[in-house]
C-alpha cells in the first residue's frame, strides 16, 4: 500500500494499484501542477519496481554520425549542418571502420548510428556504412536509422519502407532507435519539423520493423513549444501501437536543449528543470504501462537528475556513449562518455542493482575482454 494522501490522485492511485490502464484525461490530470512531484513519483516506481524490481540497465555503447550535413532544417537541431559550412563532415568507409574497430576496442556491444541526410549522399553510402560495419564486426550490434532516414532512403531508391528496411537488415541492421519521434500533434510538428517524416510515416515505419522481427526504441521531445496535452496525445499514439505489435522495448524522454538551435533563440526557451524532467518521466511510466523499459538518458538529463529517475519510473541509464554530437551541441554540459565503474556506482548510490545488458536486454556475461549474451531480461508487462 502507498503511503499517497493527495485526494487529486486518489482515483487514478485505486487504478495503479489495481493494475488499470490510465486514460487521457488521466494523464492529462497527472500533468496538472496540483499533483504532488513525490506522490506522482511514488505512483511511477510502484508500476517500475512491478516491472523491473530493483534492477537498473545500462550498455556498453556508442555512437556514430556518420554526417551532420542535413537538408532538413528542424528548429530544435543543433547537429546539422550545411552542404558548405566549416562543420559540416561526411565520414568515408575508413572512418567508419576505425569507429568500429575503437567500438571493439572498447568491449562495445551496441553502435547507435544515426546522422543529417546528405544532399549528395546516394542510398548505397548509407548501406555501406551498416554493411562495412557488420561484415567487419558481427557481434556489435547496430541500431541505426529513424524513421526519418528509412523515409528519404524511401525516395533515394524509390521503393518502400519494407524493400529499404529488408534490403538494411540483409546489410546487417539489428534494430531501430527511438529518434525522429519530436512531437506526433501535427499542431507542434508542423512547427518544428514540418519538412520531414510526418507522424503517419514514422509509425508505419516501427509497424514495419516490428512485423520483421525487429525490436525499436521510441522518443519524445519535450519543453519546448509543447503543451501537455501534445506529451499525453504522444503517449497515447506510442501505447495503441504497442498493443498492437509489441516491438519497443524502451521509451526515452528527451528533453529540450536550446543552445544553438533555432527554436530556443527565437522563442527564448530555457532547458526544462530537474523538476519538469521527473515529472514527465513518472507520466510516461504510469501511461506506457505495455512498454518495458523506460531510459533515463544520463548525457540529456546530467548525472544527478537521471540518478534520482530512477526512482520516478525509469529502469535504464543507455550506455557508456561515446562520441556523442546532437546533445553536446546543443549545449549539454554532460561528460563525453561514462566508465562502466562509474555508472554502477550512479545505479548503487540510487539503491538499485546495476545490471549490464545488449540492445535487445540480454544479460551481458563478461570475462576479462571476452564477453557473451545470457539470459533474456523479461520485464512484467
Ligand atoms: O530525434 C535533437 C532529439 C533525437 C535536440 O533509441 C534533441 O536508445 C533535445 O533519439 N535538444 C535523437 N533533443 C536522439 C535519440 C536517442 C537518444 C538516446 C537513446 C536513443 C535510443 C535514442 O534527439 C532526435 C530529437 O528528438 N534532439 N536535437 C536538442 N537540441
Ligand atoms: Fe536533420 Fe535530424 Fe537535425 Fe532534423 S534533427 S535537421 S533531420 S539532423
Amino acid at each position: 500500500m502507498l503511503q499517497t494522501t493527495s485526494p487529486i490522485l486518489k482515483p487514478i492511485r485505486e487504478k495503479v494499484e489495481a493494475g488499470e490502464r490510465l486514460t487521457a484525461e488521466d494523464g492529462l490530470l497527472l500533468e496538472s501542477p496540483e499533483v504532488p512531484l513525490p506522490e506522482l513519483g511514488e505512483l511511477a516506481n510502484l508500476v517500475r519496481e512491478r516491472k523491473n524490481g530493483n534492477a537498473a540497465y545500462y550498455n556498453i555503447n556508442t555512437h556514430l554520425n556518420p554526417t551532420n550535413i542535413c537538408v532538413y532544417r528542424c528548429t530544435f537541431c543543433a547537429f546539422r549542418s550545411d552542404l558548405r559550412q566549416a562543420k559540416g563532415y561526411w565520414m568515408n568507409d575508413e572512418q567508419v571502420l576505425a569507429r568500429g574497430r575503437e567500438a571493439m576496442n572498447n568491449g562495445c556491444t551496441e553502435m547507435h548510428i544515426v546522422g543529417g541526410l546528405h544532399h549528395q549522399a546516394k542510398y548505397d553510402w548509407y548501406r555501406q556504412v551498416v554493411s562495412v560495419l557488420h561484415d567487419e564486426y558481427p557481434t556489435l550490434h547496430l541500431k541505426a536509422w529513424t524513421p526519418v532516414e528509412i523515409d528519404w532512403f524511401c525516395r533515394l531508391t524509390k521503393k518502400d519502407i519494407r524493400w529499404v528496411m529488408e534490403d538494411m537488415i540483409d546489410a546487417g541492421l539489428g534494430s531501430l532507435p527511438g529518434g525522429g519521434a519530436e512531437i506526433f500533434h501535427p499542431e507542434v510538428r508542423n512547427h518544428i519539423c514540418e519538412h520531414k517524416a510526418d507522424s503517419r510515416r514514422w509509425f508505419e515505419t516501427h509497424r514495419t520493423a516490428h512485423e520483421l522481427g525487429l525490436k525499436s526504441n521510441c522518443t519524445m521531445l519535450y519543453g519546448h513549444i509543447e503543451q501537455p496535452y501534445h506529451r499525453i496525445d504522444h503517449l497515447v499514439r506510442l501505447r495503441e501501437l504497442q498493443d498492437e505489435t509489441g516491438g519497443f522495448q524502451t521509451f526515452i524522454p528527451l528533453a529540450f536543449h536550446p543552445e544553438n538551435t533555432k527554436l530556443g533563440a527565437e522563442r527564448n526557451i530555457k532547458k526544462p528543470s530537474s523538476l519538469m524532467d521527473l515529472r514527465v518521466m513518472a507520466i510516461s511510466r504510469l501511461m506506457l504501462d505495455n512498454i518495458p523499459h523506460i531510459k533515463a538518458y544520463w548525457i540529456m538529463l546530467g548525472v544527478g537528475t537521471a540518478q534520482v529517475a530512477l526512482a520516478y519510473g525509469a529502469d535504464d541509464l543507455d550506455g557508456t556513449v561515446r562520441h556523442e554530437l546532437i546533445y553536446h551541441d546543443a549545449g549539454a554540459k554532460t561528460p563525453e562518455i561514462m566508465s562502466v565503474a562509474d555508472i554502477q556506482q550512479l545505479i548503487r548510490e540510487a539503491g538499485r542493482e546495476p545490471i549490464e545488458r545488449d540492445t535487445l536486454y540480454h544479460r551481458v556475461e563478461r570475462d576479462g575482454e571476452a564477453w557473451q549474451t545470457g539470459q533474456q531480461i523479461v520485464a512484467n508487462v
